[in-house]
């Protein structure tokens, strides 16, 4: 017997008399198909002559590569067609771009990073696709409604171009699961249907090299991770999306710290950290800028950025301790 497709795994957990979750359903399989795509170009890289930079810069003042404005123009032009998001927001449109068809469609805003890891693009390692769904409150005029936590995000998820494509997601209609996709009749499979992280594991993974700009909470974290713990084993890939999956499967922790010179660090909230965020919490594990929930921050724009630090639930507990006893210190 052949695994559960993703489009039979998503007419079983569709409610038939509600149109929001025809709605939600429908948005995830256009992600999902999205990533499909995605998957293709980034296996056909070398031949189609997509490596390599477009020569512009983003809103983040990161070189473009030409795959990651593929990535994005997939995303918009797939949502402009059948118009189920009202507004998009990623991280490489400066601004969010509405392309609702429908007054449902403006309860839902779409948020991604059409190709995280992009440094890693021409160096054939793994790289993925981060979406967040959120739903947006109802008859609001404020201007800065678009702004939403990530304990607003009604499904979240990520596509994973590693050696095999993964999708995986979380809703309000399901666990976290997990798909790989299946070359030979192009659709994704079940492979868990309830992912649960690890709660412990002796994996940190951190870009090491800004250990001087930290300050002494973040150093002291650090410290504890590689020689307090009975065992410490360091695995960073550079594309968060990575690093988060295999935490998923192994436990471990992720961290992108401020550094004095940057406190916000690089990680952007609305499209990378609150929705691995939201997928960790849901599998059982921890997610926190050091102080705070990661889903409890209110973005102060859409390319908002916060320190992060996602994964096992022990693992994590211990850090927010080592920095909560730092910050009374300080008093
Ligand atoms: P890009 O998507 O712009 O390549 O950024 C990737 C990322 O946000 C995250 O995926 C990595 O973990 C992190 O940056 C790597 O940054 P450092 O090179 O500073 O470690």
């Amino acid at each position: 017997m052949k695994r559960t497709t993703l489009s039979q795994f998503i007419n079983s957990v569709t409610d038939d008399s509600s149109k929001d979750s025809h709605r939600i359903s429908d948005i995830i399989m256009t992600i999902a198909l999205a990533g499909k795509m995605i998957s293709r170009q980034v296996r056909e890289v070398w031949l189609d002559g997509m490596v390599g930079e477009t020569g512009t810069t983003n809103v983040h003042g990161e070189q473009v590569k030409k795959l990651d404005d593929f990535a994005n123009e997939v995303f918009v032009e797939l949502f402009r067609r059948n118009g189920l998001v009202g507004t998009l927001i990623s991280e490489e449109m400066g601004a969010p771009v509405h392309v609702g068809s429908d007054d449902l469609a403006e309860e839902f805003l779409l948020t991604y990073d059409p190709l995280d890891g992009s440094s890693n693009i021409d160096v054939n390692v793994t790289i993925g696709s981060i979406f967040g769904l959120y739903r947006l409150p109802k008859d609001s005029s404020a201007e800065d409604v678009l702004l939403q936590p990530g304990s607003s995000l009604i499904a979240c998820g990520y596509a994973l171009y590693g050696p095999a494509t993964n999708f995986v997601f979380w809703s309000e209609h399901t666990s976290v699961c997990c798909f790989i996709l299946d070359m030979s009749i192009g659709e994704f499979r079940l492979t868990d249907r309830d992912m649960k992280i690890p709660e412990n594991s002796e994996i940190y993974s951190v870009n090491d090299a800004h250990y001087p700009k930290w300050d002494s909470a973040t150093q002291e974290v650090v410290d504890y991770l590689r020689t307090g713990r009975k065992e410490s084993a360091t695995r960073y890939i550079g594309s968060l999306v990575g690093d988060f999956h295999r935490n998923m499967l192994k436990g471990g922790v992720y961290l992108y710290p401020g550094t004095v010179d940057s406190p916000t660090g690089k990680i952007r909230l609305m499209y990378e950290a609150a929705p691995l965020a939201r997928l960790a919490v849901e599998a059982g594990g921890k997610a926190t800028d050091g102080y705070q929930s990661l889903l409890d921050i209110v973005p102060e724009s859409p390319h908002h950025t916060c320190p992060t630090v996602i994964g096992s639930s022990k693992v994590v507990d211990e850090i927010i301790e080592i920095y909560s006893k730092n910050h009374t210190n300080k008093k």
